[in-house]
């Protein structure tokens, strides 16, 4: 094993690694390592630089290697490592508290922190089931998702998730969880720009699961605005707003998974503020430090934080937490990344460049394998027809004659997921659409 402080890192065993949600075996034969970053950039451990359309895994959003924030990680890893989160606390992370309070829709004003979307999912699972307890309706434990659902990978995650590979290897999950279906149609939608028109009706199935199940057993409806890990699925026109009517009918909570909306990936701080719909709680994580430093967060309606605050002072009042909740060095990147976002207004530019971007993608219409493409704010979705036999094959290979070439995509299926850093340029949007449309020509 050679890994020389300062020399390129090119480490000759492979073996001990066990590297998540990737082809271990496959990988390992011809991996592809990346040693740095800098703005719109990788550079390659063949010292290629690779233009970045997925902002890494959609939460580098305010692009690699900013000063301010790399000081401000540097700095506070010197000045403090670590605080206990339990019972202590230190500034930093209430100052965070405080600016995302003020960035999410209102009456969203308390926020619970973890390290990962995994985390904040289970939280704010957590919580709601608490919640209907302390309140009195402790019967209402039911949790509802949605078919093709991407809400992490803890237990309460992969339950409430709709992806049936993340689900089917690992038991019986947690119980009392029902499902939504997903809203993806071709017929109807293939080649919408922006929001399909159709699909609204989808909603309805709620008010089916509510009257099979009685709305007293059911907690909480947790969806993601736009569901990004299973291949950029577009919620209808109507459908988030009639999902809001519904809870509100029943007394259900809403939550929104925005770890991947969240942090101006639409051209609007949350997708709520996007679609307009205000749920009860969000969940975020990525964006939120533009991926420097790990960190996870649930946003939650003032009057639930309130229904805890009952009991002695001196109970604890939620039972739930991590040792590194708020982690220091997470929360100086947290308030970095947000100056960043604010002070060169990366949010309105990623809604500027939305236009833009929609055109760009829709340029791939009629190429080779498109069966559908989808866009928004900084988002896009490319459905390609699987090879017979070989789900998965055609996408893969699109994928590594992208990387070869020097562009960074993402493929989730047969579906290609681009969502780059917010601080993209216009020459750098037709660089990635001209490279996948070389690319798309030559694929298998
Ligand atoms: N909720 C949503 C909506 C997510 O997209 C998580 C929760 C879990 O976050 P953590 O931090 O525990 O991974 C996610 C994560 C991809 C991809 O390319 C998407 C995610 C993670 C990695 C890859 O589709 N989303």
């Amino acid at each position: 094993m050679s890994l020389d402080a300062g020399a390129t890192v090119v480490p000759n065993d492979l073996e001990s690694y066990w590297m998540p949600f990737t082809a271990n075996r496959q990988f390992k034969k011809a991996p592809r390592l990346l040693v740095g970053a800098k703005d719109m950039h990788y550079r390659s451990h063949d010292g290629r630089q690779i233009l970045d359309g997925t902002a890494g895994l959609w939460c580098v959003n305010a692009g690699h290697g900013r000063k301010k924030i790399v000081e401000a990680v540097q700095n506070q890893v010197a000045e403090m490592d670590y605080a206990p989160s339990f019972q202590m606390g230190h500034p930093k992370v209430f100052q965070l508290a405080s600016r995302v309070g003020t960035l999410l829709p209102k009456g969203l004003d308390h926020v619970f922190f973890a390290n990962s979307g995994s985390e904040a999912v289970d939280t704010a699972l957590k919580i709601a089931i608490a919640y209907q307890r302390v309140r009195g309706q402790g019967t209402r434990t039911r949790l509802i998702g949605r078919e093709r659902g991407y809400h992490g990978v803890g237990f309460g995650g992969i339950s409430v998730g709709g992806i049936v590979a993340n689900r089917k290897f690992f038991g019986p999950l947690i119980n009392g969880v029902d499902h939504l279906q997903h809203t993806h149609n071709l017929e109807h939608n293939a080649f919408s720009r922006g929001q399909p028109e159709w699909g609204a009706h989808m909603a309805d199935e709620l008010e089916r699961i509510v009257a099979l199940h009685d709305a007293s057993t059911i907690a909480a409806v947790i969806v993601e605005p736009v569901a990004g890990s299973t291949g950029v699925l577009l919620p209808p026109k109507g459908y988030l707003e009639r999902l809001r009517a519904i809870c509100d009918q029943h007394d259900i909570l809403l939550i929104f998974d925005e770890v991947i909306t969240g942090f101006g990936r639409l051209g609007a701080p949350f997708g709520a503020d996007y679609f307009g719909v205000t749920p009860d709680m969000i969940t975020m994580a990525k964006g939120i430090t533009s991926g420097y430093v790990p960190m996870g967060a649930v946003g939650v309606r003032s009057d639930i934080y309130d229904a805890f605050m009952d009991g002695p002072e001196n109970t604890i009042e939620f039972f739930h937490g991590y040792t590194y909740s708020g982690h220091p060095l997470a929360a100086a990147a947290g308030l970095a990344t947000l100056e960043v976002y604010e002070e060169e207004g990366l949010f309105a530019r990623a809604a500027e460049l939305a236009p833009y971007w929609e055109d760009a993608v829709h340029s791939l219409k009629g190429l080779p394998h498109v069966i559908d493409l989808r866009n928004m704010g900084l988002i896009a979705g490319i459905e390609l027809a699987p090879i017979a036999g070989k789900p998965t094959a055609r996408a893969f290979d699109v994928f590594l004659r992208c990387y070869e070439k020097g562009l960074q995509i993402r493929t989730t299926g047969d579906i290609i997921a681009l969502s780059p850093p917010l601080i993209i340029s216009k020459s750098q949007i037709d660089e990635i659409f001209g490279t996948l449309a070389e690319v798309l020509k030559e694929a298998a």
